[in-house]
C-alpha cells in the first residue's frame, strides 16, 4: 500500500512542471540521482573528498559518497548520491521517431497479403569491420529477440542474415542477386566514428549503382537515431528496445504508402 495519504500525492501532482524536470527519488523535485566513476588516483580520504568536489561541480547538492573501492593501484571507484540542481524543459523535447503503427507478426503477414499481394525480400548485416551479431539477429533470426519473433518467422518476409563484417559491396551484390526490397544494415561500434563512415560508404555506392532509390534503407544500433539515419541518407533508424514487430510493421507499411500510394 502507498504511504502517502491523499494531501501528499495532491502536492506530488501539483508540484510537477513539465518545463522544470529534474530527478525523481522519493519525493517530486529532490533530484535525486546516483552516479558511479572512477577518479586515477589512490584510495584515501582526499580521493573521497575529490569525489564529493566533483560532484558540486557537475551540479549536486549534497553529495554523498556512498560506496568505495580500490580498482586497483592508482584507481578509486566511488558510487555516490546527490541532488541535481539542473532541470530541463520537457514539454519543448520532439524527437523525430519512424511514423509507424506497430502491429503483431500475424497482423502485419494479414497486412503484406493484402495491400502488397507478394513476400517482401529483406537483406540484413553487421557491416564493415562490425563483429557485433546480436542486434541484427534480435531482428531478423527466427528465434528473434525478448519474446518477439525475428523477421525469418514470418509468413510474408523472405530475410537473408549475411552475419558479422560484411564488406558493403558483397552486401550489394547480394542485394541485386535477390532484388531485395529493402537493406538492413546494423552498427554497434562507433570508435572514432566508423559506423558514420561505414553508413555513409554504403549510401553512396548504392546511390552510384543507381539503386538507392529502389530499396527501403534501414540502419539500426545502440546508437543510431532516427534522426541521425535521415541525415546519413536512410528511410529510416531503429535503436535499443526496438523489435522485429517495429521494422516489420514500418517496412510494410512505408512500402506499401511508395507502391500504392
Ligand atoms: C557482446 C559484445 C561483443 C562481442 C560480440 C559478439 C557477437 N557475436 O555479437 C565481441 C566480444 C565480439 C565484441 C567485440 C568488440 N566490442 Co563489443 N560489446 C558487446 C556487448 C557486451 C553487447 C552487445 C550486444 O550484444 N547487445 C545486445 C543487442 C540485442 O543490443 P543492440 O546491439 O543494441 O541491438 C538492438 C538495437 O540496437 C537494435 N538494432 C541493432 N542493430 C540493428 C539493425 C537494424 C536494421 C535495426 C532495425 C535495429 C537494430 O535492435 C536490437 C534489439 O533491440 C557491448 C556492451 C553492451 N552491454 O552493450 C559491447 C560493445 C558494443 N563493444 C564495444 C567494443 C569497443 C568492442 C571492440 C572494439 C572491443 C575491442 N577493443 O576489441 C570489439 C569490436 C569488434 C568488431 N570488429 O566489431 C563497445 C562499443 C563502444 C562504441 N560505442 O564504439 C561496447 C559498447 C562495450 C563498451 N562499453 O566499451 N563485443
Amino acid at each position: 500500500m502507498s504511504g502517502l495519504n491523499s494531501m501528499d500525492e495532491k502536492n506530488q501532482d501539483t508540484s510537477l512542471d513539465l518545463t522544470k524536470i529534474k530527478p525523481y527519488g522519493d519525493t517530486m523535485n529532490d533530484g535525486k540521482t546516483q552516479i558511479s566513476f572512477t577518479l586515477p588516483v589512490s584510495c584515501n580520504d582526499e580521493a573521497i573528498e575529490a569525489a564529493k568536489q566533483l560532484m558540486k561541480k557537475m551540479g549536486f547538492e549534497n553529495p554523498q559518497v556512498v560506496y568505495y573501492k580500490e580498482l586497483t593501484k592508482g584507481f578509486t571507484f566511488f558510487n555516490c548520491y546527490g541532488s541535481c540542481t539542473h532541470t530541463v524543459d520537457y514539454s519543448s523535447i520532439h524527437v523525430p521517431k519512424v511514423e509507424s503503427t506497430v502491429m503483431d507478426m500475424d497482423e502485419t503477414d494479414i497486412f503484406i497479403k493484402e495491400n502488397l499481394g507478394r513476400k517482401i525480400v529483406v537483406v540484413g548485416a553487421s557491416t564493415g569491420t562490425d563483429a557485433h551479431t546480436v542486434g541484427i539477429d534480435a531482428i531478423m533470426n527466427m528465434k528473434g529477440y525478448a519474446g518477439h519473433f525475428g523477421l525469418e518467422r514470418y509468413e510474408m518476409f523472405e530475410a537473408l542474415n549475411m552475419g558479422s563484417q560484411v564488406p558493403n559491396d558483397e552486401f550489394i551484390a547480394k542485394a541485386i542477386e535477390m532484388k531485395a526490397d529493402v537493406l538492413l544494415v546494423s552498427q554497434t561500434v562507433t570508435q572514432k566514428d566508423v559506423h558514420i563512415k561505414n553508413l555513409t560508404e554504403l549510401v553512396e555506392m548504392l546511390e552510384a549503382e543507381g539503386l538507392r532509390e529502389k530499396v527501403l534503407l534501414i540502419c539500426g544500433g545502440p546508437r543510431i537515431s532516427h534522426e541521425l539515419a535521415k541525415e546519413l541518407g536512410y528511410d529510416a533508424g531503429f535503436s535499443m528496445n526496438s523489435y522485429a514487430d517495429d521494422v516489420a510493421s514500418y517496412v510494410a507499411q512505408e512500402l506499401n504508402r511508395r507502391i500504392n500510394g
